[in-house]
């Protein structure tokens, strides 16, 4: 059976390289004839008026640019063929007939897409980051496949090639609705924004041994934070990364704290992520005690973090440890909270006006938990908590904040093997994103 198959398929191969050769080009490859051995010049017009590619579809080599687009022009439209008596053939070949067709540029810059080219975060270009230790980028995306510090659902490491696909939509054109009305953020495509937004991938990061992966994390941002800005040449590039568990957070926290000093932390979540190690995954052995849900408490301790400049948002997860210890370290580590149901009762504009009462006019870090979000539109999460904000509410509150000194971002605990067969959570993940580039770029906007 495979000889058989080997067989013909040598078998056309031969008659192809054959008929291929049959057709021999005349001398001038731009000439109009061809040449068919030892017989005479066939006009190529003739052909093509023969052909119902031609007749269906017109010229479909027109080209507006170059030496090609001269020869195109000179070349009359191709019609369908004068004797063609099939009335509905006629009509369906009208169209191409008699509407001469514009091409978008030929080096593509002005066609859609959507679902074209390897993938990068709203099509924005891939940069070899790690590889070169001078680039120029206003602002870096990075992925962090780590989910080796998770107390329940595993799944993260895939969050960050979740978001891209999640992404395909965006990149280009101004967003009615991005900020409050009046904002410049209604007048800005971040993307066409005069400032460079790079895809660099994602970060080298073991799932074997949590201390080397964190390490490969911490040095991956320390690189990029190395390389230089374009619009603000006095500031390294921001950084917005995309997890990962939320361990992965504070390896950006220190990357950030080396170049800013301390800085606020925005945290949309819905849990504290401060938990004392010693209630969560530190009484089972010191290494466990670093983990998704101390990440924070890491950062306080290190000295990362404003004192008392901190702020999460959405909070609704039960506290561990018995009474409200854990409310109380959470202070401790410099926080403030706004809970989920608190959303019911203030409005938007009285929680946006909170955040940066708190959080002033220094370097401010936003991390979004994507379990902020209800459940009910992001189920690709690892750790979900009803009763959450809508995806429309976090995405008010994000743009709210217009005028901080956003430094840097993440967005993680997105899941893609729990998310629907629609995507939703890592489109919403991938919106998120969008908004911060809007926070990051919106200086570009005149009034
Ligand atoms: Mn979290």
């Amino acid at each position: 059976m495979i000889a058989n198959n080997i067989a013909y398929i040598t078998a056309l191969f031969s008659y192809l390289l054959i008929a291929h050769s049959h057709f021999v080009p005349a001398t001038n490859q731009k000439s109009s004839s061809f040449q068919i051995e030892n017989d005479a010049p066939v006009d190529v017009e003739l052909l093509q008026q023969d052909s119902l590619m031609y007749q269906l579809y017109g010229d479909l080599l027109q080209s507006r640019n170059g030496e090609e687009s001269e020869v195109a022009a000179a070349r009359p439209l191709i019609k369908v063929h004068p004797e063609e008596t099939d009335e509905e053939f006629r009509g369906m070949c009208s169209f191409y007939n008699d509407h001469e067709n514009e091409y978008p540029e030929d080096d593509f810059e002005d066609d859609l897409l959507q679902f074209t080219g390897i993938v990068s975060f709203a099509h924005t270009p891939i940069a070899q980051c790690f590889r070169n230790t001078s680039l120029e980028m206003d602002i870096a995306i990075v992925g962090a496949p780590f989910d080796t510090s998770v107390s329940y659902r595993p799944g993260a490491r895939f969050g960050p090639n979740g978001i891209r696909q999640g992404s395909r939509r965006l990149g280009n054109g101004i967003s009615p609705v991005r900020g409050f009305p009046g904002s410049k953020l209604r007048k800005l495509d971040p993307y066409h924004s005069g400032y460079k937004i790079v895809d660099c991938g994602d970060i080298p990061m073991t799932p074997f041994d949590n201390k080397l992966a964190l390490n490969q994390l911490y040095r991956g941002q320390r690189a990029l934070h190395n390389h230089s800005s374009l619009v603000h040449k006095e500031q390294p590039p921001k950084l917005i990364t995309l997890g990962g568990d939320h361990t992965i957070t504070l390896m950006a926290l220190r990357s950030a704290y080396e170049h800013y000093g301390k800085v606020s932390v925005i945290h949309f979540d819905s849990h504290l992520d401060t938990w004392d190690p010693k209630v969560l995954g530190g009484n089972i052995s010191k290494r466990a005690g670093l983990n998704h849900g101390t990440f924070l408490h890491f950062a306080h301790e290190n000295g990362y973090l404003q004192d008392d400049k901190n702020i999460h948002v959405g909070i609704r997860a039960p506290y561990i440890a018995p009474g409200f210890y854990d409310e109380d370290h959470d202070y401790e580590c410099g926080f403030e909270k706004i809970v989920a149901r608190d959303l019911d009762i203030i409005s938007l504009k009285e929680v946006v006006s909170a955040i940066k009462k708190r959080v002033g006019d220094g370097p401010v870090y936003i991390s979004v938990d994507i379990d902020v979000v209800d459940l009910a539109s992001a189920p690709g999460t690892g750790t979900p908590e009803t009763g959450g904000l809508t995806s429309r509410e976090l995405l008010t509150i994000l743009d709210g904040l217009e005028g901080l000194n956003i430094i840097g971002a993440d967005i993680v605990e997105v899941l893609p093997a729990f998310d629907t067969n629609g995507d939703i959570t890592t489109i919403i993940a991938a919106q998120v994103v969008d908004s911060i580039l809007g926070l990051m770029t919106v200086d570009s906007v005149e009034n």
